[in-house]
C-alpha cells in the first residue's frame, strides 16, 4: 500500500466498521486523515488511537451527518489547509434499518436509508469533486454492497439504496472518463461489524444469529479490499469489487454448519 503515503483521504462513517478500519490502515501505510460520523466520541478514540501509533499522520475529524446537506457544505469548508485537496474520498457512510415487507416499511425507513446512503453519499462527493476536477486527480470509492446487485425479500429500500450507488457509481466514472478521477465501487458480503445491530436496534441476539454458522468477514477484510483498491497506480481503475464471506454465494445461499 505504499502509494497511500502523503495522501489526504476522507473516510465517512469512520467511527466503526469498515471505516474505522481503513481509518487505521490508511494511516499505517501514511495517510493523512479526514475522518467522519456523527459520534463524535468514537471518531476521537479513533484518532486517538492513530495518533499514538502513526503520530506523523495528520487526523481531521468532522461530527457530520451525511444526510445533513448544509451541514456537509460547511464542515467542508472548514477543512484546515492541509486538508483542502482531498486524494481519496471513501464513500463508507451507510446503514439499514429493520426487515420489513414493501407493504409495511414505514415512511421513517424510507428517509433514513436513502437520506443517508444515497443523498449523503452524493452531498460529500459534490464538496469533493471540485478540487479533484481542477486537479484532474483523485479517487472517489464507494461502499455499495451484494444488496445492490440482489435485491431479497424484506430489503427493499436498502437494496434499492445500494442498486442506487451502483448507478451512481457507473454515472460518475463516465461523467469523469476524460479526466484522470477514478471511480471504484466495492460491495461487501456479510461482514460482522456493527452493521447488523443498527439494523435490528441494539438487538445482539438478532444480530448474532445473522452470523451463526458461517465465519463472516471482518471490518479488516473490507479495509484491507479498500486500501488496495486505492493504492493500484493511477492508470488502472478497479472499477467493482465484489467480496463474499466464504460460504456466501450470494444475499440468499449462505451454507451453515
Ligand atoms: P457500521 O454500522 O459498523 O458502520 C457504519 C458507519 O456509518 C458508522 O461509522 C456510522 O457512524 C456511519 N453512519 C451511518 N449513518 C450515518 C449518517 N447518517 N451520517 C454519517 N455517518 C453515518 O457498519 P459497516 O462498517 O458494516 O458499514 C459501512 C458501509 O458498508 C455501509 O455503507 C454499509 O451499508 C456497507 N455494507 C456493510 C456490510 C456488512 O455486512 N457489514 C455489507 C455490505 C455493505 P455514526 O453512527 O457515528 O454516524
Ligand atoms: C450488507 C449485506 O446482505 O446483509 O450490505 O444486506 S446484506
Amino acid at each position: 500500500f505504499d502509494r497511500l503515503q502523503g495522501k489526504v483521504t476522507c473516510i465517512t462513517g469512520a467511527s466503526s466498521g469498515f471505516g474505522e478500519a481503513a481509518a487505521i490502515l490508511f494511516a499505517k501505510h501514511g495517510s493523512n486523515l479526514i475522518l467522519t460520523a456523527r459520534r463524535e466520541d468514537r471518531l476521537k478514540k479513533v484518532s486517538e488511537v492513530i495518533s499514538a501509533e502513526y503520530p506523523t499522520v495528520k487526523v481531521h475529524i468532522i461530527k457530520m451527518d451525511v444526510s445533513d446537506h448544509e451541514l456537509v457544505i460547511e464542515s467542508f469548508k472548514k477543512l484546515p489547509s492541509w486538508a483542502k485537496d482531498i486524494d481519496i474520498l471513501v464513500n463508507n457512510a451507510g446503514q439499514s434499518y429493520g426487515l420489513d415487507l414493501v407493504k409495511d416499511v414505514p415512511e421513517s425507513t424510507i428517509d433514513l436509508v436513502f437520506n443517508t446512503n444515497v443523498k449523503g453519499l452524493i452531498f460529500v462527493s459534490q464538496q469533493v469533486l471540485p478540487s479533484m476536477l481542477e486537479r484532474n486527480s483523485g479517487h472517489i470509492i464507494n461502499v455499495g454492497s451484494i444488496a445492490g446487485q440482489t435485491a431479497y425479500p424484506n430489503g427493499s429500500i436498502y437494496c434499492a439504496s445500494k442498486f442506487a450507488v451502483h448507478a451512481i457509481s457507473d454515472s460518475l466514472r463516465i461523467e469523469t472518463n476524460s479526466t484522470k478521477i477514478r471511480v471504484s465501487e466495492i460491495n461487501p458480503g456479510m461482514a460482522e461489524t456493527e452493521f447488523s445491530l443498527v439494523r435490528f436496534d441494539g438487538d445482539e441476539e438478532r444480530a448474532g444469529n445473522v452470523y451463526k454458522g458461517i465465519e463472516p468477514m471482518t471490518a479488516d477484510d473490507i479495509a484491507e479490499i479498500i486500501a488496495f483498491t486505492a493504492s493500484t497506480h493511477p492508470r488502472c481503475v478497479v472499477s467493482n469489487v465484489t467480496a463474499l464471506a466464504n460460504g456466501q454465494a450470494n444475499p440468499f445461499i449462505v451454507h451453515r454448519d
